[in-house]
Parts: structure tokens; C-alpha cells; sequence
């Protein structure tokens, strides 16, 4: 068996591991964060159970941490309060990147995560198996239910030689990107093997399997394995190490090889991860701004790379440079041993531990600015600026392009050698231990709304075709993120005003006054984050079907969890024959669930148009009674 297979099959909880079947797996261990955690708490308090019956669940807050009104604090206050009475862990907010943290003090090979966020495979660079779902999802497995996913096919990604100087895992997973597209990983696990792997730290493998988000995969693992030993053993926790690979006559449904010693820098071009070029090609553009940080690219390692760079230098005037520590572990020790001091002098401005610019939580570049980010996402106004070009790279070439002013590849920059620590300075002032706290109150402000309740499939669903979008709609698209929105995450009435607007700002407006309606979409919609406000808004909306020529993963479970039908085209030719105000309808909704076929009758041009349901059988009983928490809680009104 290969890894995945092993780590899937100690968990089964039913299902057959045939590639495409629905499975169910017991999880060990859940992550929440703030943005997504406010209503993955509703959820998890409308089921009503009392104490996590999960190993391990941690309550991050490292998201919405602007606090320039009380909206965000009073979220905080929420998330802590409700997540130590129900035996829950908090990582408070200045602590660090929930998936940066969990590796550090958490994560343990072999284990289950599901995480309420597109990035927990991170977890996945010390042989978890980890996933990332909509908060419901995590609310569920928070209550003990098993997480229900499509089997998934295995590609084994070889990796051969050594990399060169300058060339980093950030290149490793941007090649891979650029080989598999942002779709290439739609149901697919991507499982590291080879020489290669043995010469990557667990952070490089970490920023390996956190960016295989953007291929659209179920989660991506690294075996576990002496290096993991060591990284564990520094963060004092040598008793969590299980050594893990997958036997040497392990099969794979695909095989990938990429030769380490013939990478070059690359960069992730506007508007997507996956338009990947040389960085070479792009040397000598203007660059406005440069951002260190994220869960991709924050850890100890990055960020002394970049402290041995800028040592002694200036960063260029025209730049504004940021660097946003991974942890609150990575800054203590930065600022002990001196490399803080490093990349302070050289002219960085330093921010919070915190997801900060990543999900456009301030320093949204200037109109028409060059970003170069060490990110792991460039979607259209990500961040904040709708006329920036951000650019995604490494740590090395943001640090050499910063000093440059200019895109510039770090190849063949030979840099100190910077040794993992022996012993990762602990210090869990700002994790919260359920244990600790005893008769604690739940404390909800006045932004904490109810979410939209869902009913049993109707009959008959009729309506407008209410926007027509293209191919590799984000769900930044449909639920934009930013200071100003996210303080509002536990706020879908609100929210849902902002619902597409990154396509057509009349859309919200247009939905409501028709009462509903339909979206029409090309293909791979919804990929991007797990927010599963992107499904909540237009279910507030009143939308009853996205109909689209492929979805990704997260976000087509996170519509069928809240009732809304994911239909794809039995022929995506079809596609061409719908257009925005078209007025279409499904007849005998809840037969077509059953047998998975439905026609979408586009009344005004008379013509009928077949469409496929791809879904378990359990999100086809899930579908007929209007979602999973109705089903979770055998509510049939
Ligand atoms: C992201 O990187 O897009 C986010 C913000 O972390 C999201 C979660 C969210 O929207 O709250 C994700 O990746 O799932
Ligand atoms: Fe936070 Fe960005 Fe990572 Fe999402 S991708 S968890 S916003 S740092």
C-alpha cells in the first residue's frame, strides 16, 4: 500500500477504498480559525453536544485580527468562550498561523485532521492525513461523526536529485502547479516519495503540501520519517513521532517525477497560482511591494533565509517590504538570536503573527502595484487592490527582488547554512487548555446572526439564470474577503450583499429582487478557501442550483451541505446554450436526486438541457432533506 492508503484504511469507518466510491473516516484530530470557526461553532452548538469527542481540537484566531471596530473582538470572545466549555484548545490571537502552530505544537504523523480551512493539508509535511472542509464538516467531526469524502486517487510525485542554490520548495510545488493546473488535483491525494524528499525540512515539505491546495487535491503527505523525528523531537514532543511510508512495492494511480536539480525559480503570475513562469523570465519588472509570510512561507527556516539576505543591506526605496512571522515561536526566536534585528535594519516593516495581508487584512498594495508575495494565492482583488498584479514566490526571491527593487531570481545565491534548531524555543503562554477553565460562559455579541436555515428539497425549482460566469470562479469571487467583510463572518444577512460581487456588484441586488434564482458557471468553481459562507450567501440568496461544467472539492460539499444542488452538464457544450435572464426549471427535483439525472428545462428558448448530480449516497439523502445539519439532526420541518 502507499501512505495514503495506509493512513485511510486505519481510519475506515465504511465505504470501500476504490478510487471515485464515498468513504467515511474517523478523524482524530480538528482545527478551526476565526474567519470560518464563528459559524462552524453555531454549527457545532445546533447539534448539541456537549464535549468534543474528538483527540485533539484547537480553536485558532488568526484570521480577522484588525479589531477596528468590537465586531472582531467580540468574535474572539465568542470563538474562546465556546470552545473551552466544550473541551476544546485555544491558540489565542498573536499566537501564530493556525497551520504554521498545529505543526509546531499539535500535528502527529499518521493522524486524521480536518481542518475548517483550505490549507490544513500542511499537516501533511509530517505524514497526517489532512484535509481541509467547510465548517460544518469540522463541526460534525467535532461531534464525533466520521468525514465522508469521494476515495480518492493516489499520484506519487517523485522527487529526484537535490535542489540548487536559490531554488527552493517553493518551486517545487509551483512546478508541480504548472504540470497539474489548479484543477489537475480534483480528487486526488499527492504523495511525496524519492531521494529527493530526504533533503527537505519538515517546513519545506510543509510548504509543499499546504500550496497542493491550489491544485484543487483532497490533502497532499510527506512520509514521516527521521527529519520528522528530529522536528518533533525539537518541539519537545519526540513522543508523537510515528515513522510512516508507504511500502516499496506500492501502487499509484499516477507517477510524476520531478528532477530537483534542473528547477529554476518560478513565480505564480496574475490571477492564478497556476500561471507559473520562470522567475527569469520576469527579472528586471518594477516591484511596488514585496510580503513575506502566510502558512505557506512563515516558518523559522523562511524567515532566517531572508534575515541572512537583507543582513547589511537596504531595501530598496520604491519598495514597501512586510514580513508577518508564522508563529509567535518563529518571531521569540528570531528576536533572541538576532535576525529580527537583521530585517528590521534593513527597512522591513514587521506585522502581527497573523494571516494579515494574505486575506487582504490591510497593507493592500497601491493601484496598479507589482506584489511579489511568498503567498499561496493571487486571485483577481485578493488582495484588496483590484488593479495589483500580485506575483507569488519564494522567501529568497522576494528577499533578493526586495534589495533589487526589481524582480530578480536568487539561483546560485549561496547563503549561510541555516540549520534546523535543535530545540525550538516552547513557550504556550497563548494556548488555552480546556482543562484549565472550568464553568466558562459562552459570550455572544450583537454580530453573531443565525444561519440560514434550509428546508427540504422542493418539488419544482424555477427561476432565472440569475449571472453566467466563466471558468475557475474563486470562492474569493463569490464571498470576497477583506478588513471591511470579514469582520462580518458571523453575519450572512450582511454578507450576502457582497455575494459575487468581484464578478457583477448588481448580482446581490438582482437575486433578491427575483427571489432566487440560478448561477450558471464554466468550470472548476469554487476553488480557492473552504469558507462555507461562499455556499451560506447564496443560499441567503435564495439560489437553489449552481449548474457549472466542474466543481472543486470543498465548495461543491459545502453547497450540498446547505441544500444547494451542484449540477454539472452531461455535455459542457451545453453551456453555450445559457445565458444570463434565461428563465429555466427542474421538475421533480427530489426524483432526479434519486437518480442522480435531472433536465433543466430553459423554458423561454423551449429547449431541455441534461445534467449530472455526482455526489455519495449520503449527500443524496443529505440533498433531499435540505442540507446536513437538518439531516444530522433529524429535523424534517
Ligand atoms: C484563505 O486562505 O482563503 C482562507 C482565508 O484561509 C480560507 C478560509 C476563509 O475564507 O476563512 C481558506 O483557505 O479556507
Ligand atoms: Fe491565512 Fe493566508 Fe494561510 Fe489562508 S492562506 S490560512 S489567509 S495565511
Amino acid at each position: 500500500m502507499n501512505l495514503t492508503q495506509k493512513i485511510i484504511k486505519a481510519h475506515l469507518v465504511s465505504g470501500e477504498m476504490i478510487p471515485g466510491e464515498e468513504i467515511a473516516i474517523s478523524i482524530d484530530q480538528t482545527l478551526t480559525q476565526d474567519s470560518t470557526g464563528t459559524m462552524a461553532y453555531l454549527q457545532f452548538e445546533a447539534i448539541g453536544t456537549d464535549k468534543v469527542k474528538t483527540e485533539r481540537s484547537v480553536a485558532y484566531i488568526d484570521h480577522n485580527m484588525l479589531q477596528s471596530s468590537q465586531l472582531n473582538a467580540d468574535d474572539h470572545a465568542y470563538i474562546q468562550s465556546v470552545a473551552l466549555s466544550h473541551g476544546i484548545y485555544v491558540s489565542k490571537p498573536g499566537n501564530g498561523i493556525c497551520h504554521q502552530v498545529h505543526l509546531e505544537r499539535f500535528g502527529k504523523p499518521g493522524k486524521t485532521l480536518l481542518g475548517s480551512d483550505s490549507h490544513t493539508p500542511t499537516g501533511g509535511g509530517i505524514g497526517m492525513l489532512a484535509i481541509g472542509a467547510g465548517g460544518l464538516d469540522v463541526a460534525l467531526a467535532m461531534g464525533g461523526a466520521p468525514f465522508y469524502l469521494i476515495m480518492p486517487k493516489v499520484v506519487n510525485i517523485e522527487l529526484k536529485g537535490r535542489l540548487g542554490a536559490g531554488v527552493t520548495a517553493k518551486d517545487i510545488i509551483l512546478k508541480v502547479l504548472e504540470i497539474l493546473t489548479t484543477s489537475g488535483g480534483v480528487g486526488k491525494v499527492m504523495e511525496y516519495t524519492g531521494e529527493g524528499v530526504k533533503y527537505l525540512t519538515v517546513p519545506e515539505r510543509a510548504t509543499i503540501t499546504n500550496m497542493g491546495a491550489e491544485l484543487g487535491a483532497t490533502t497532499s503527505v510527506f512520509p514521516s520519517d527521521d527529519t520528522t523525528k528530529a522536528f518533533l523531537e525539537a518541539q519537545g514532543r519526540g513522543g508523537d513521532f510515528t515513522p510512516l511510508s508507504a511500502d516499496d512495492d506500492a501502487e499509484y494511480d499516477e507517477h510524476i517525477v520531478i528532477d530537483l536539480e534542473a528547477l529554476k525559480p518560478l513565480a505564480a503570475c496574475p490571477h492564478s497560482p497556476g500561471n507559473v513562469k520562470p522567475v527569469s523570465e520576469l527579472a528586471g519588472m518594477k516591484v511596488d511591494q514585496i510580503c513575506v509570510g502566510s502558512c505557506t512561507n512563515s516558518s523559522y527556516l523562511d524567515l532566517m533565509k531572508v534575515a541572512a539576505i537583507l543582513k547589511g543591506k537596504r531595501i530598496h526605496p520604491d519598495v514597501s517590504f512586510t514580513v508577518s512571522p508564522g508563529s509567535r515561536q518563529v518571531l521569540m526566536m528570531l528576536a533572541e538570536n538576532g535576525a529580527l534585528a537583521d530585517i528590521l535594519g534593513a527597512g522591513a516593516r514587521v506585522l502581527e503573527c497573523a494571516c494579515g495581508p494574505c486575506i487582504g487584512n490591510g497593507q493592500s498594495p497601491k493601484a496598479n502595484a507589482v506584489s511579489l508575495r511568498t503567498f499561496n494565492r493571487n486571485f483577481f482583488n485578493r488582495s484588496g487592490t483590484p488593479s495589483a498584479n500580485v506575483y507569488l514566490v519564494s522567501p529568497e526571491t522576494a528577499a533578493v527582488s526586495a534589495i533589487a527593487g526589481v524582480m530578480t531570481s536568487p539561483e546560485g545565491v549561496e547563503l549561510p547554512e541555516i540549520k534546523m534548531p535543535e530545540k525550538f524555543l516552547i513557550n504556550d503562554n497563548l494556548i488555552l487548555c480546556p482543562d484549565d477553565f472550568k464553568d466558562v460562559k459562552i459570550v455572544r455579541g450583537d454580530n453573531i446572526k443565525p444561519f440560514p436555515k434550509t428546508h427540504p428539497l422542493a418539488s419544482t425549482l424555477k427561476g432565472d439564470v440569475l449571472i453566467k460566469l466563466g471558468d475557475d470562479i474563486t470562492t474569493d469571487h463569490i464571498m470576497p474577503s477583506n478588513a471591511a467583510l470579514l469582520a462580518y463572518r458571523s453575519n450572512i444577512p450582511y454578507l450576502s450583499d457582497y455575494c459575487l460581487s468581484n464578478c457583477d456588484k448588481e448580482f446581490p441586488a438582482r437575486a433578491k429582487a427575483k427571489n432566487g434564482g440560478f448561477i450558471v458557471a464554466g468550470s472548476n468553481y469554487g476553488q480557492g478557501s473552504s469558507r462555507e459562507h461562499a455556499a451560506l450567501v447564496p443560499l441567503q440568496l435564495g439560489i437553489k442550483a449552481v449548474v457549472a461544467k466542474s466543481f472543486a472539492r470543498i465548495h461543491k460539499d459545502n453547497l450540498m451541505n446547505n441544500g444547494i444542488l451542484p449540477l454539472v452538464f452531461a455535455d459542457p457544450a451545453d453551456y453555450d446554450k445559457l445565458e444570463e435572464g434565461d428563465s429555466v426549471a427542474i421538475y421533480d427535483a427530489p426524483d432526479s436526486v434519486r437518480c442522480r439525472k435531472f433536465t433543466l428545462v430553459v423554458e423561454n428558448k423551449n429547449i431541455n438541457i441534461p445534467l449530472k448530480l455526482e455526489c455519495g449516497d449520503r449527500q443524496q439523502k443529505m440533498l433531499l432533506c435540505g442540507g446536513s445539519l437538518r439531516m444530522a439532526s433529524g429535523d424534517n420541518s
